[in-house]
């Protein structure tokens, strides 16, 4: 398998600077302190960092608001710490990936700045800027963070578009000079040696432009359709891949796909097309959102749940693409919250989840804390939400007439702010996080829920992912198997097999706290010698025939 590269057997974990470790005393993680943190890295077994933007910014979006792509955000340190931290990391055998946003900037940047100031300035079509009408915005757009995409700028008598918040203003990819410029910052990053890139949102830089009204039947009715996938982004992609990462082919690029579809990711992905090495796609964690809305407190549609994952298994498997698997990042809900029990079975729900997700086709991403098994925070006051999509949401639903009780539920289910608080890593005042005052509270279990709590427990969620980084090393099965689900309309279990040569691998996870009986079908056909490949629960059986699984039980075979 010489051939298939080296992110097929890697696993990414993804750190939120600002939340990971303050060193200086100033309440906000920073890069020194994610130096300080790599041996803990290193003891996990992971093979990338996925650090999310460091750039200048205000902090209006946490940094996804980028106000200077050449500088680190002072809050963070310096380019000279960057430059140690990537040595100390590449020192260590980890690589590190930079989020990069260029659908975007914020509107502190100056080519905003300039921009903005004269319509014949000649950073003006940098962005997007059209024209009142009928005194109003250019069309009915929705922005992500709710009210009008268009924000109208006095100075110069036209609106911009900004898909997210108002501080954030889309940039004008049809115009060949702000491509130029952001092939040559990809290049500056590449040239220090950066191992690769996340890219936010980038299936939405190529508009439509005739920016057509939308018809807003449904929540997803938004003008969505007219820049999601949109008509040149294939063509801006191959571009960015010829003009930057091709020079780099030992680097990883991972697209996120905001409201994608699988054809599209199979050609952002498939080798063939000179696009990235991977996607994410956000479906299966929509499968809380009634008829496709957010802001409700709803339970997970588990059938959808495993529809969603297997489509996108087989659809991917057949088209030659490849996913990034995660069950959380900086914008989801804490994955043991929100598909497991964060109460009476948290270990074996969390190792669970790990197992159900670590053995599918694809390259896994940790979101820090994850792999300690921290929960949401359940924050109950307002005042205590930092995230400006929940405080945006808040106003826009209060508006709405929702009450507050209502509003607040959802917000406690699906703020981004749930996987924002600050790492745990053990008991002491904010967690060890910071001995100043955190930008967010911790949660209040950290003194259950903590890093140096979880390497003294060698049966914790932590040395469960531990096992399933050095199995995805060791089974070719695990990175370059066939996936076939199995068990397709069980109520309760997720079941799949794993082929490969003359080996299979089968993983088995009930997903509730109820027991299940587990019996292979007949009609599959796996044949040999078994034996149990990891478990969360100690004396599970060794027979893959028929299994009584416990509550949130989850084990793999390997099959030969
Ligand atoms: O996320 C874009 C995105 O799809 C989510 O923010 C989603 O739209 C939102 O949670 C509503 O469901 C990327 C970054 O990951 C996010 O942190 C940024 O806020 C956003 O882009 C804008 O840069």
């Amino acid at each position: 398998d010489k051939e298939q590269p080296w992110w097929k057997k890697a696993v990414v974990y993804q750190i939120y600077p600002k939340s990971f470790k303050d060193t200086t005393g100033n309440g906000t993680g920073d890069l020194q302190g994610i130096i300080d943190k790599l041996d803990y890295l290193k003891e996990l077994g992971v093979d990338v960092i996925w650090l999310t933007p460091i750039y200048k910014s205000p902090q209006r979006d946490n940094g996804y608001d980028i106000s200077d792509y050449y500088s680190i955000n002072p809050e963070y340190g310096t380019m000279e710490t960057f430059e140690q931290l990537l040595q100390k990391a590449h020192e260590k055998g980890i690589k590190i990936i930079m989020d990069i946003v260029v659908n975007h900037t914020s509107t502190e940047h100056p080519w905003f700045k300039e921009a903005s100031s004269s319509k014949e300035n000649a950073y003006r079509d940098f962005y997007i800027w059209k024209d009142p009408v009928a005194d109003g915005p250019p069309n009915n757009w929705k922005s992500k963070f709710g009210g009008s995409a268009w924000q109208f700028d006095e100075q110069t008598g036209q609106y911009y578009l900004h898909l997210f918040d108002v501080t954030q203003a889309d940039l004008n990819w049809e115009n060949p000079e702000l491509r130029e410029s952001v092939y040559k910052m990809m290049n500056f990053w590449l040239e220090k040696g950066v191992d690769g890139f996340r890219l936010d949102v980038i299936n939405l830089i190529s508009k439509d432009q005739s920016f057509p009204n939308d018809t807003f039947d449904t929540p997803t009715d938004d003008g969505r359709k007219f820049y999601t996938d949109g008509p040149r982004i294939h063509e801006f992609l191959k571009e960015m891949n010829e003009r930057a990462f091709s020079k780099y082919p030992q680097i990883l690029t991972v697209g996120e796909m905001s409201s994608t579809t699988i054809d599209n990711c199979v050609k952002y992905t498939n080798p063939e097309e000179k696009e990235l090495s991977m996607t994410f796609s956000f479906h299966h964690l929509k499968v809380d959102y009634p008829n496709g809305e957010k802001w409700v407190a709803a339970d997970f549609d588990f059938l959808r749940l495993k529809k969603i994952l297997s489509d996108w298994q087989y659809g991917m498997q057949k088209g030659g693409g490849w996913n990034a698997l995660f069950w959380c990042n900086h914008d989801q809900p804490r994955a043991v919250s929100r598909f497991g029990n964060d109460k009476e079975y948290h270990k074996e729900s969390a190792k669970m989840l790990a197992t159900a997700l670590h053995l599918l086709q694809g390259t896994p991403y940790i979101y820090q804390g994850e792999e300690i098994g921290m929960t949401n925070p359940y924050f109950e006051d307002l005042d205590e939400y930092r995230d400006v999509e929940s405080i945006n949401a808040y106003h826009l639903l209060k508006s709405q007439g929702k009450s507050d009780k209502e509003i607040m539920a959802a917000l406690k289910q699906k703020s981004r702010d749930n996987s924002r608080t600050p790492m745990q890593w053990n008991s002491e005042k904010n967690a060890g996080f910071t001995r100043g005052t955190p930008w967010i509270d911790v949660a209040r279990n950290y003194k259950e829920i903590n890093a140096e709590k979880v390497l003294q427990d060698k049966d914790s969620v932590f040395y469960h992912y531990q096992k399933l980084i050095r199995l995805r090393k060791e089974y070719d099965v695990i990175a370059y198997g066939e996936f076939q689900l199995i068990l397709e309309e069980d109520p309760q279990i997720f079941a799949y097999i794993r082929a490969y040569k003359n080996e299979a691998l089968l993983a088995i996870n009930n997903f509730y706290g109820k027991e299940a009986i587990f019996e292979l079908p007949e009609d599959v056909a796996v044949q040999g010698e078994s034996r149990v490949l990891i478990s969360n629960y100690k004396d599970t059986e060794d027979n893959f025939r028929k299994l009584t699984l416990r509550p949130y039980e989850s084990v793999a075979f390997h099959v030969k």
